[in-house]
């Protein structure tokens, strides 16, 4: 029995690290959203150059970090199922800070900016406002780290395939077919976790394409590739990795409300092809970043807008609606890690409406480039998938020790919930108001918003750090108490 538990606690560790690491660089990212906006409400004097380079550390290092989170959630839970590598996660995560170190040595002292999604040619042009080293040292910390999760997504599949047979059946195909029943689906989380494997395993292997051949063209500028196939593989990587996190992170929306209503998260047919759906488009949509490039074949713009509307709807409508019914009349106690999860559904759902608005070509032209685009990211990055990190985080607390929660994390719940939605909302009246995205210097009847929601992100910022404070609580508790082997508690 006790090797049983050293293992879970092993395991355990393992988790708390990529949760430790994530909430960290989220909150010290949001100190540069404040930043930015501040600047940008003219409350603060920032050169243009510090502000790129805040929009670039902040971009990538959410992303980033989200994702280093959501993926700890996605292992904890996936590995109750099949077996993973302990050392492949490890050294994700030890190449995801070999990565942020070098990332951030690029940015600060070497004043790299082209924002997170290093447009090519933009790494080796950039009129002197940095030189080779730091796009080289951005670009490469990029690169390792992608190589990273692409070796955590190689193993997720490898494990799924040993036990389920295929990909395929991960997602439930052979039920959905009618081959098998459906009481044999898959786990909810392991049809998560399948779809996850199989769009990041494309994005990164598109990231690691588009970054060697921008680290080619800064090293030798002579070597140039047609920009139209670069932003292609760019969006492929970039749209596909930032969507996943919210599809590892709703693994914790089946776990954790399924162990707190006592009640089965069921993969029926309808939610198998939900998922199956989302995988599909997920891997095609990236081209509603193409919208304004008239020179791409019209077809792929018209599949890339209708199929936006469609993307995540399906999962998120069976999550939803899904949620909605397990909690129902389960007597579910309520608790920061429920709360927030529920929260985020919440999140998720508010979230994605400004996006399909904006996903439609005819308000794209208008909006896309304002700050409408970042209004519904943060909505749903922020208070839907982040939601479901933190909820996690608080369940993971509540099961390995005895850490109480206290009043403060109450408050700090309703002072993220406001916080966020103050920020998004500032955002998409900026967006209203034509306020371009991506610009250091507002004029003045743009500033009151960026204001707004520099007070905003404060309070987030300062409720998130509440949060993280009660996960270091239950750190240097967990040490202290024996675990149980299935801990009854939360039941
Ligand atoms: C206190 C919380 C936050 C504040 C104050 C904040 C602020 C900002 C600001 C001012 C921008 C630039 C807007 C512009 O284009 O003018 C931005 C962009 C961005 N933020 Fe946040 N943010 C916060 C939280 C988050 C979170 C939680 C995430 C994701 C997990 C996130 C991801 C991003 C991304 C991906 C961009 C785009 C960067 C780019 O355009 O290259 N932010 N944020
Ligand atoms: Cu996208």
């Amino acid at each position: 029995m006790s090797a049983v538990i050293s293992e879970k606690k092993s395991r355990n560790n393992l988790v708390v690290s990529y949760l430790t690491v994530g909430g960290i660089i989220i909150l010290a990212m949001m100190v540069f959203g404040v930043l930015m906006l501040l600047a940008q409400g003219g409350s603060l004097n920032l050169s243009p150059a510090a502000f790129y380079q805040f929009l670039t550390i902040h971009g990538t290092g959410m992303v980033g970090a989200a994702a280093l989170a959501a993926a700890g959630v996605m292992w904890y839970f996936l590995s109750k199922y099949v077996e993973l590598s302990k050392k492949i996660a490890q050294v994700n995560l030890a190449l995801f800070l070999i990565g942020v170190v070098m990332v951030i040595i690029g940015v600060f002292s070497f004043e790299y900016a082209s924002a997170w999604t290093f447009l090519y040619p933009l790494p080796a042009i950039s009129a002197n406002a940095w030189g080779v080293t730091g796009a080289l040292l951005y670009l490469f910390g990029m690169l390792i780290l992608g190589i990273g999760f692409l070796l955590f997504y190689l193993d997720t599949g490898r494990a799924i395939i040993k036990k389920y047979g295929s990909l395929a059946k991960g997602l439930g195909w052979d039920v959905i077919s009618g081959k098998k029943a459906e009481k044999d689906a898959p786990s909810s989380t392991i049809v998560a976790s399948t779809m996850v494997t199989i769009v990041n395993i494309t994005a990164l292997t598109a990231g690691a394409i588009v970054l060697i051949m921008n680290i080619i063209n800064v090293i030798n500028p002579a070597f140039t590739f047609d920009p139209l196939l670069a932003k292609n593989l760019t969006f492929a990587f970039g749209h596909i990795f930032a969507n996943s996190i919210i599809y590892m992170a709703v693994i914790a929306v089946y776990e954790i409300l399924s162990k707190y209503t006592n009640r089965p998260w069921k993969a029926n047919k309808p939610f198998l092809i939900a998922w199956t759906m989302s995988t599909a488009f997920t891997l095609v949509i990236y081209t509603h970043h193409m919208l304004m490039d008239s020179v791409m074949p019209k077809w792929m713009l018209i599949m890339g807008q209708v199929l936006s509307y469609a993307n995540g709807l399906p999962v998120l409508v069976i999550t939803a609606y899904g949620a909605l019914m397990i909690v129902y009349k389960s007597g579910i106690k309520w608790d920061m890690g429920s709360g927030l999860i529920f929260l985020s559904m919440f999140g998720w759902v508010v979230g994605v409406v400004p996006a399909i608005v904006d996903a439609t070509i005819v308000v794209n032209h208008v909006m896309h480039n304002t700050k409408w685009v970042p209004g519904h990211f943060h909505m749903y990055m922020a208070l839907g998938a982040c939601a479901m990190i933190f909820g996690f985080m608080y369940y993971l607390a509540k099961e390995d020790s005895n850490v109480e929660e206290q009043i403060f994390d109450k408050i700090a719940f309703l002072g993220y919930t406001l916080g966020i939605l103050g920020l998004s909302g500032s955002f998409l009246v900026s967006g209203a108001l034509s306020t371009p995205r991506r610009w250091a210097t507002h004029f003045p009847e743009w500033m009151a918003p960026a204001n707004f929601g520099a007070a905003a992100g404060v309070l987030t910022a300062l409720s998130l750090t509440m949060f993280v404070v009660h996960f270091i609580r239950y750190l240097s508790n967990r040490n202290k108490v024996e675990m149980s082997p299935e801990s009854k508690k939360l039941a």
